[in-house]
């Protein structure tokens, strides 16, 4: 798909705000720091500082008063998928089209830059240049912290590492993607939510709408572990099926894959009809992006 032209304005805004928080937060060690910038900055699709960005401008928030909040979210990516692609994880050797840390640093670095990346997250939501009351920013870390930890990302990691070469229910995938991969992109609506002082009828749409696009992110990542190759998705095709992961496609077959897709991105457009004061127009472009997109 043609990718909406705010996109790029976002993406900018996005980059030039990460290499400025790596600098805020980071080391003195130069090593350290390379293999921190290497996995923050060099590829990524955004899509979850942009959803936090979209979420706050549709409630009529400047997105600068959103930008650590948008950025924090990224760090936590980028973390989660240096320790993902760990061997002891995944291990994988390509990431975003290049090598995965790992390989292009060493395995200890690799473990210490996504330590360092989580860390940093929550350190750029207190820093002073970082235009919110206190009690937002309490309200950030809380969000940030539920949503990527044991409760959130790092257990549907762990549920997902126990599934591997078992039979899972369509039921019990669901419920690893909502907080593996679904728990973050939720956040990203609630922390520009919380940016922009919504009110609690929005913040239940906006809930909706970011749980059907979670789960709609991670069907089509399993659709395209299926009919993409390696050079477009810039990870391993057939990884999955490799690991005999059990995935969407290989429950529910890849036309029904499909179906659930569609179905996904037809909940995330009716949720966003419930926010008659707002412009959504950026949240239903990403929504669609994520089910088109090709990597
Ligand atoms: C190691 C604690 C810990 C967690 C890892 C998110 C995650 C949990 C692992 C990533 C593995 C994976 C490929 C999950 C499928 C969905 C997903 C998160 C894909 C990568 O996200 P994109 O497509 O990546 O937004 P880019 O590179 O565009 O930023």
């Amino acid at each position: 798909m043609n990718k909406p032209a705010f996109f790029d304005v976002y993406r900018a805004e996005i980059d030039t705000a990460l290499s400025r928080f790596l600098d805020q937060t980071s080391t003195s060690d130069a090593r350290l720091t390379n293999a921190m910038r290497y996995s923050l900055l060099l590829g990524g699709k955004r899509i979850r500082p942009m959803l936090c960005l979209a979420t706050a401008k549709a409630l009529g928030t400047d997105s600068n008063k959103a930008l650590h909040a948008a950025c924090s979210l990224e760090f936590i990516h980028a973390y989660s998928l240096v320790h993902d692609d760990l061997p002891a994880m995944d291990d994988d050797a390509l990431r975003r089209g290049q090598a995965t840390c790992h390989i292009a640093f060493d395995e200890a670095t690799a473990i210490l830059t996504g330590d360092a990346l989580q860390t940093s997250a929550f350190h750029l939501l207190t820093l002073d240049d970082f235009q919110q009351s206190d009690s937002v920013k309490l309200a950030l870390v809380a969000e940030l912290a539920q949503a990527s930890g044991g409760r959130g990302m790092v257990l549907g990691q762990a549920i997902d590492l126990s599934a591997v070469g078992n039979l899972l229910s369509l039921e019990d995938l669901e419920h690893m993607h909502q907080h593996k991969t679904g728990k973050l992109i939720e956040s990203a609506v609630v922390m520009g939510a919380l940016c922009g002082s919504a009110n609690t009828t929005s913040v239940d749409a906006l809930k909706k709408y970011a749980k059907a696009l979670g789960l709609a992110f991670q069907v089509q990542d399993d659709i395209l572990d299926v009919t993409g190759d390696t050079q477009t998705i810039g990870k391993s095709a057939g990884a999955d099926k490799a690991l005999n992961k059990p995935t969407y496609v290989s429950l529910l077959g890849l036309g029904g894959a499909q179906d659930k897709l569609a179905s996904l991105y037809e909940t995330c457009l009716s949720c966003l009809e419930d926010l008659t004061d707002s412009d959504t127009s950026e949240l239903k472009a990403i929504a669609q992006y994520v089910i088109e997109r090709e990597h």
